[in-house]
């Protein structure tokens, strides 16, 4: 591991533009549950039935419910180290952004936490996924924050649009939707721009996130991958820190993030 360490730090001192890539994997050491891992979230549902617009419109109140459950166990979490290492490494270095799968919101909480009483917007995620605080209306888009407390009695119960009493549903991309083509455009410029792409937790399956990090190798940048296990991405890493990513990052940018 130490020789890959010093290849990563060797890389992050002479890149001049960095993106970071993040799943599930970042969040685990938080206590949100990733995925596909052995607790993964989807072991207890299938994607299909859950996080999609077909399972909201023929069940909505099992979909709220499973949507609830995660966001009153997501509230009790809070962003671990791997968090606000990146945070601080893109709050100290503008050339630094994050772009993450995840909903779950801790990059936000950990810019704000970090960022203390500077500007935290450049530590604030490009958010592919969406994210799982906020509600949106089934019928006019409007974006209201989310309910703490779904009441799945009924239908009539469930989260309502305030301007236009429309079922409201959470503000994530489910499987078959498109993604906010602005927020993609964003993300892609971004990594084929980055001569360095930290790929951070995640499984490297769910497109089209997971070609993100291929564009910044494909105008001959240099990936870093952090995870536990091995990917599909990970053949075109140069180099490979199989271990959990709070320690790992932490390691990795101490010696950087304070050299502004
Ligand atoms: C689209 C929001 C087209 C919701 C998510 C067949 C049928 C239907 C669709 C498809 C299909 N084949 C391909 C597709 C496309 C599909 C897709 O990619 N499916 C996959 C499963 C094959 N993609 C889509 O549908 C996308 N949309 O294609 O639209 C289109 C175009 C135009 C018009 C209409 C349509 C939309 C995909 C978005 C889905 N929404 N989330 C919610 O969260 O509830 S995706 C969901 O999975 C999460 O957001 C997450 O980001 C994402 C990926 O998972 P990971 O983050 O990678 O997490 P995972 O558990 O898999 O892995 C964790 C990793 O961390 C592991 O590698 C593990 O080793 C590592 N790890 C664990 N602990 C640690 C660690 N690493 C370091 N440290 C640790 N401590
Ligand atoms: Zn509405």
């Amino acid at each position: 591991m130490n020789e890959e360490l010093e290849q990563a730090q060797t890389l992050l001192r002479a890149a001049r533009s960095i993106v970071a890539v993040t799943g599930a994997g970042i969040s685990a050491e938080s206590g949100v549950p990733t995925f596909r891992g052995s607790k993964g979230l989807w072991k207890s549902y299938q994607p299909e039935e859950l996080a999609t617009p077909e399972a909201f419109a023929r069940d909505p109140l099992t979909v709220w419910e499973w949507y609830g459950w995660r966001r009153g166990l997501i509230a009790t979490c809070s962003p671990n180290s791997g968090h606000r290492a990146l945070a601080r490494l893109a709050l100290s270095h503008p050339e630094v952004t994050i772009i993450t799968q995840n909903v779950d919101g801790l990059h936000v909480r950990a810019a704000q936490e970090e960022a203390a009483d500077i500007d935290p917007s450049p530590a604030l995620p490009i958010e592919l996924h969406g994210s799982i605080d906020r509600d949106r209306c089934s019928a006019c888009d409007a974006r209201q924050p989310g309910s703490q407390e779904i009441d799945i009695t009924s239908i009539d119960t469930l989260p309502r649009c305030d301007r236009c009493s429309g079922l409201m549903r959470p503000d994530v991309v489910w499987f078959g939707e498109a993604l906010d083509e602005m927020v993609l455009d964003r993300a892609f410029t971004l990594a084929h721009s980055a001569d360095l792409c930290f790929v951070v937790g995640t499984s490297a399956l769910v497109h089209p996130a997971a070609s993100v990090p291929l564009a910044t190798l494909h105008n001959g940048g240099k990936l870093i991958e952090i995870n536990i296990q091995e990917t599909a991405l990970t053949p075109y890493a140069s180099a490979t820190l199989a271990a959990p990513a709070g320690s790992v990052l932490t390691t990795l940018l101490s010696g950087y993030d304070n050299s502004a």
